[in-house]
């Protein structure tokens, strides 16, 4: 149990002290005179102070209590805004909120200046932020290692109803909550060879030569657990040129290689690749993998020897987690560092090795499994390969050994083969956890996608269901809604959720589900606000809000939900008196630039809504919304304002999702398929608490592996979907091209295309739908009923808590030692930058 809050008391003079400090030392302005940007920068400083000391304290405290850490090795960070998140977790957010209004300033406009450290996609970069957040208020040591990329996530323009990627600059205006630490910079190097040779000792020693190198610069953020003193550390590496090789090789008249140095330096943090769930196969994409992975294990190395002396014990006070493929280089660099750096033989490199790796799988779509090939591989890092080499030699050994004569076996199992080396086999190999992320998932891993590694080393293999921060998400995203849930069960959800199921006992309660639903109105005339004022469409906050938000991909079906908006559309047109309970219909989503029937969904959702918007005979009863740049800071209002949560994936696509667990702890109904975490949800609130559809996990694989569907059948036998199909290429939707959506079309029906008709089973799944939507539209009406329904959403959701998550992880992989600061004179210190 977590103890009383350490930090120190707020002093309310001293900060606006420092905010009027930093404004005059920042900018040479009063406060007057600034910008809001430049009072946002001033606001932060001060905050930082006040972290500051306590990111010393808990270093400190690690420091002698040399407690286990866990590094959180991931390409992607999606932090959302740091201010917000940092006075909720320093308990301070009120005090600074009227401390500024005694200013004059507004809190919601100061936070509105940051920009979103958009350092991730969606699920996977959003997962980490809300685990580092989990391991800071659970009170664990961590560090989270990425990178920091100078152009995050782009932001998202809708023009002319497409999507257009503009770049996002993100560091424009500096990031007050970073430090940067040149102390800890780490030399990474590319290419070359290895010298192989026998020191003076007898060692065989391997000397990469002939290489380009980059010097590695962390940047800290530091990481505030909630009321509790502790601060983490995110620690993102920047890439520079090293120091003084530039002279150094003009001196060798080796000018080219100078310059291609200082180019790669520019060039491997410059952007994050935009692809979720899809993996591009990019050298830079490699480099950049390598780049982090070696410095955050090389740093991590050299802290464990700043304070121990055997290093054959570091898994004893070191654990790596792998978010997914993209940072297993880190087994490899690990298994050298150990050999060539510290003398280790290959057995006692490998025992420690394989202790401290451990993996998470994120996804089953074979898209997304990185495979590097040979070539490439061994060029950039010559000797990671020669220890993948060896790895793999003695794995395929080993598989061999287990099952003699089957070759099979080999081809489906090692790491290397066919010409690539498959990052995913090396992850299981080498570490001691292989996790999934929903219960579902780890099940579709253990049966089909990684059987022959299950079966070979079951024991490795377990589940840990994810889970997002309820801080962020409630307390920070749902003022309104927190209090209320405070003022029924106490406080102590917000580090404990399980607490909330507290509310059960008012899901009838007349007077609770009045001011539930009160509540949930207030949120949808903020929403509505903010569409107004960034769409341009009014929308009205009493007709039910159904919303599907989330990365652009056609196996999370948005397709289905506008074609499915289009039938409704054609229903109403054909019938104008028909009952009706009025419908917004909220999208937000991102599309990767490359992804032609994502961003073509993009472009007819916007053609939908353009002529459903501006339909007077349908008097207004549907509207359709794409809400611009969807991303952690609106997402959170999003959340707060939703009555319907969309999670209709094809069932065994979705390995979890996190956005069902938000929209969840909002008292949002889900409707969806029985696929991720939904199946848990549904567990946890109740089949007649949800609205559930579809195939299930089990028939979409029985269909995809032994054929029996086709959507010819469908489109000739019903004629409401053969409208909606024929729309799309008929001009009803574009009538200045007839073709546009074409492909979208084709994608459905044409069974003579390369890929299959219908991969994701929309036809199949959309008269279920059609009849699922129909249950909410009648579940809506009674007020009463659905209020019920939507207060145990929010009471059920206490498993879905990034807390529960990583303390699992804790309990079954990491077994970090719990850390408690002690309790400090209460002295409060907030002076300027
Ligand atoms: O990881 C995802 C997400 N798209 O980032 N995968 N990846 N890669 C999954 O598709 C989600 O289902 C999952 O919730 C998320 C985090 O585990």
């Amino acid at each position: 149990m977590l103890k009383k809050p350490v930090i120190q008391k707020f002093d309310k003079d001293l900060f606006k002290n420092s905010v009027v400090y930093n404004v005059k030392t920042l900018y040479r302005k009063t406060l007057e005179e600034a910008t809001q940007q430049q009072i946002f920068q001033a606001v932060s400083y001060a905050i930082k102070d006040i972290i500051v000391d306590n990111w010393m304290n808990t270093q400190k405290e690690y420091q002698k209590e040399d407690p286990k850490t866990v590094y959180y090795l991931s390409m992607e960070f999606l932090m959302g805004r740091a201010l917000g998140n940092n006075l909720i977790n320093l308990q301070a957010y009120e005090d600074v909120e009227e401390a500024l209004e005694e200013l004059g300033i507004d809190i919601n406009t100061v936070e509105d200046q940051e920009p979103d450290p958009a350092l991730g996609n969606g699920g996977l970069g959003r997962l980490a932020a809300c685990f580092l957040d989990s391991l800071a208020t659970l009170g664990y040591a961590a560090y989270g290692c990425g990178i920091r990329y100078r152009y995050g996530m782009f932001k998202q323009e809708i023009r002319d109803g497409y999507q257009i990627e503009v770049p996002d600059n993100w560091l424009a205006d500096g990031n007050p909550f970073e430090l940067r630490r040149p102390e800890y910079a780490k030399e990474v190097k590319f290419g070359g060879y290895v010298n192989v040779f026998v020191d003076e000792n007898g060692r065989n020693c391997f000397k990469q030569e002939g290489y380009q190198s980059v010097k590695a610069v962390p940047y800290d953020m530091p990481i505030v657990g909630y009321g509790n003193g502790i601060v983490n550390t995110l620690r993102i590496w920047d890439a520079e040129p090293v120091e003084c090789f530039q002279l150094e090789s003009f001196d060798k008249g080796d000018y080219q290689k100078a310059v291609e140095q200082e180019n790669l330096a520019r060039n491997i943090v410059e952007v994050l690749y935009p692809n979720d769930n899809h993996y591009a196969g990019k050298e830079l994409r490699l480099k950049q993998q390598y780049f982090f992975i070696s410095a955050s294990v090389q740093e991590a190395v050299e802290k464990y020897m700043r304070k121990h002396d055997d290093i054959r014990k570091f898994h004893e006070k070191v654990t790596f987690q792998l978010n997914d493929t993209h940072p297993t280089v880190a087994i490899a660099e690990l298994m050298r560092i150990l050999m060539d750096d510290y003398y280790l033989t290959w057995d006692e490199a490998w025992a420690v090795t394989t202790k401290t790796c451990a993996y998470t799988n994120h996804t089953i779509m074979a898209e997304a499994l990185e495979k590097w090939p040979i070539e490439l591989f061994s060029r950039l890092l010559p000797r990671i390969y020669q220890i993948v080499e060896e790895i793999n030699r003695r794995f395929v050994a080993q598989v061999s050994q287990m099952y003699p004569g089957n070759q099979n076996k080999i081809a489906k199992m090692a790491i290397i083969y066919d010409g690539q080396v498959k990052m995913a086999h090396l992850a299981i190999v080498s570490g001691y956890s292989v996790n999934g992320v929903a219960r579902l998932h780890t099940e579709i891993l253990e049966k089909q996608e990684l059987k022959d590694f299950y079966e070979m080393m079951p024991d490795k293999f377990n589940n840990k269901t994810n889970g997002i921060t309820q801080r962020r998400f409630l307390l920070h995203g749902n003022p309104l809604l927190a209090q209320w849930v405070t003022a029924h069960v106490g406080s102590d959800w917000i580090t404990d959720l399980s607490k909330i199921s507290g509310l059960k006992i008012y899901a009838e309660d007349k007077k609770a589900q009045q001011e539930f639903m009160n509540i949930k109105y207030q949120n949808k005339v903020r929403l509505a606000n903010y569409i107004l004022e960034h769409n341009g469409v009014e929308v009205d906050p009493r007709s039910i809000f159904d919303v599907q938000v989330k990365r652009l991909h056609e196996y999370k079906r948005q397709l289905l939900n506008i074609l499915h908006i289009m039938y409704l559309y054609n229903g109403l047109k054909e019938n104008p008196d028909k009952e009706f309970y009025p419908r917004t219909f909220i999208f937000g989503a991102k599309a990767a630039a490359g992804y032609r029937n994502a961003k073509l969904t993009i472009k007819l959702i916007n053609a939908v809504a353009d002529v459903v918007n501006n339909d007077p005979s349908i008097g207004g009863k549907i509207k359709v919304v794409f809400i611009e740049d969807y991303k952690v800071s609106n997402a959170e209002w999003i959340f707060a304002a939703a009555d319907v949560s969309e999670q209709i994936s094809t069932a065994s696509k979705e390995a979890s999702g996190t956005g069902n667990m938000k929209f969840m702890l909002n008292g949002a109904l889900t409707l969806g398929t029985m696929d991720g975490a939904n199946v848990e949800i549904v567990e946890e609130v109740g089949m007649d608490n949800a609205f559930i559809f579809g195939l299930s996990s089990d028939e979409v694989i029985r269909f995809e592996n032994f054929g029996g569907y086709n959507p010819m059948d469908i489109f000739n036998n019903d004629p409401d979907i053969r409208k909606v199909l024929m729309q799309l290429i008929n001009g009803t939707f574009a009538p200045y091209d007839t073709e546009l959506f074409r492909p979208l079309y084709n994608s459905l029906l044409n069974t003579q295309s390369t890929s299959k008709a219908d991969m994701y089973f929309i036809l199949k799944d959309f008269k279920p739908y059609a009849e699922a939507q129909r249950k909410v539209e009648a579940a809506y009406i009674d007020e009463a009923g659905w209020a019920k329904s939507a207060i145990l959403n929010v009471a059920c959701s206490g498993k879905f808590s990034s807390d529960r998550t990583i303390q699992e992880y804790v309990n079954d992989i990491w077994h970090l030692d719990k850390v408690v600061l002690p309790k400090r004179a209460e002295n409060p210190k907030v002076i300027g930058k």
